[in-house]
């Protein structure tokens, strides 16, 4: 296993020869950059929320580029018929490669990705990862049918997919990746262990969420969660976790062991479902 050690001024691991950043020193911002026909989408987009909120504290930027302004026609044509025939637009390679490649000069460092149904399949793990390796990222955005092949032949890093459906265009999934990346960067929620308490980190679904009115349309909150009793609480919440997750997502729980909390918990579970099914 590869040694990670805690750096309390950056409130995360880092490498063995890298120096401790001092306390109150920034970490330098990662930098999203996305290229897109549609700008006001992914622009308003980021001016919401905690996106917001990471771009505001220079814990992130987030940029668009209108790759329509790369076009040197008098229509700004970003599209063209495909060769061989058939239904649909290709998107034009020419203001597709000037575009990236001016933003590449912008940040030499950043990987190029493209969002497509053909890339790996982004999960809460690949986002750790882009989280981790805080690269720069440069987000192409298609439209149409896609990109000419040529330019992800020559200028695409890396390609990522959201999932197994056909969506109009890419904008929605860059904004799916600076999202989920973004949360994940140390600073961009307030309370710093959120994070880690939220769904996938913990390979179960989340306990269900209370709060007031302490009755509502005839339904009471639970008991324990206004008892004050916080190991209670706590008991309560890992069991119903659990219990939801079986339900809901039993994949989650079939790909992974337990641990001896988890299990002691599932056995109190089943020990009262033997009480209800017992002659
Ligand atoms: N696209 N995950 C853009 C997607 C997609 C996905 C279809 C991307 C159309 C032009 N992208 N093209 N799923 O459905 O990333």
């Amino acid at each position: 296993m590869k040694l990670k050690f805690f750096s309390p001024a950056t409130g995360g691991a880092c490498g063995i020869f890298e120096p401790a950043r001092k306390a109150g020193q920034k970490r330098r911002a990662m930098n999203f950059t996305v290229l897109t026909i549609f700008p006001e989408m992914v622009d308003a987009f980021s001016q919401h929320g905690i996106v917001r909120r990471a771009v505001e504290s220079g814990t992130i930027s987030c940029r668009t580029v209108d790759i329509r302004d790369y076009t040197k026609d008098r229509h700004r044509t970003v599209d063209d018929r495909p060769y061989g025939g058939g239904s649909g637009m290709v998107m034009k390679p020419e203001p597709l490669a000037a575009a990236i490649r001016d933003a590449r000069n912008a940040y030499p460092s950043a990987r190029t990705v493209l969002l497509t149904p053909q890339g790996r399949g982004f999960t809460q793990e690949a986002a750790r990862h882009l989280a981790d390796a805080a690269e720069d990222l440069i987000l192409v955005c298609g439209r149409y049918e896609g990109i000419d092949e040529r330019v992800c032949q020559g200028l695409i890093d890396d390609e990522i997919s959201v999932g197994d459906y056909v969506l109009s265009g890419g904008e929605v999934p860059a904004m799916i990746v600076i999202d989920a990346v973004t949360r994940l960067i140390p600073g961009a929620l307030g309370g710093e262990d959120s994070a880690e308490k939220e769904t996938f980190v913990q390979g179960r679904i989340e306990h269900a969420h209370y709060t007031r009115p302490p009755v509502f349309e005839g339904e009471p909150v639970p008991e324990v969660l206004v008892s004050g009793n916080h190991a209670r609480i706590e008991a309560w919440r890992l069991e119903t976790s659990l219990v939801r997750t079986l339900l809901k997502r039993p994949d989650l729980l079939l790909e992974r062991a337990l641990t001896p909390e988890e299990k002691k918990a599932l056995k109190a579970w089943c020990r009262k479902v033997e009480t209800l099914v017992a002659d």
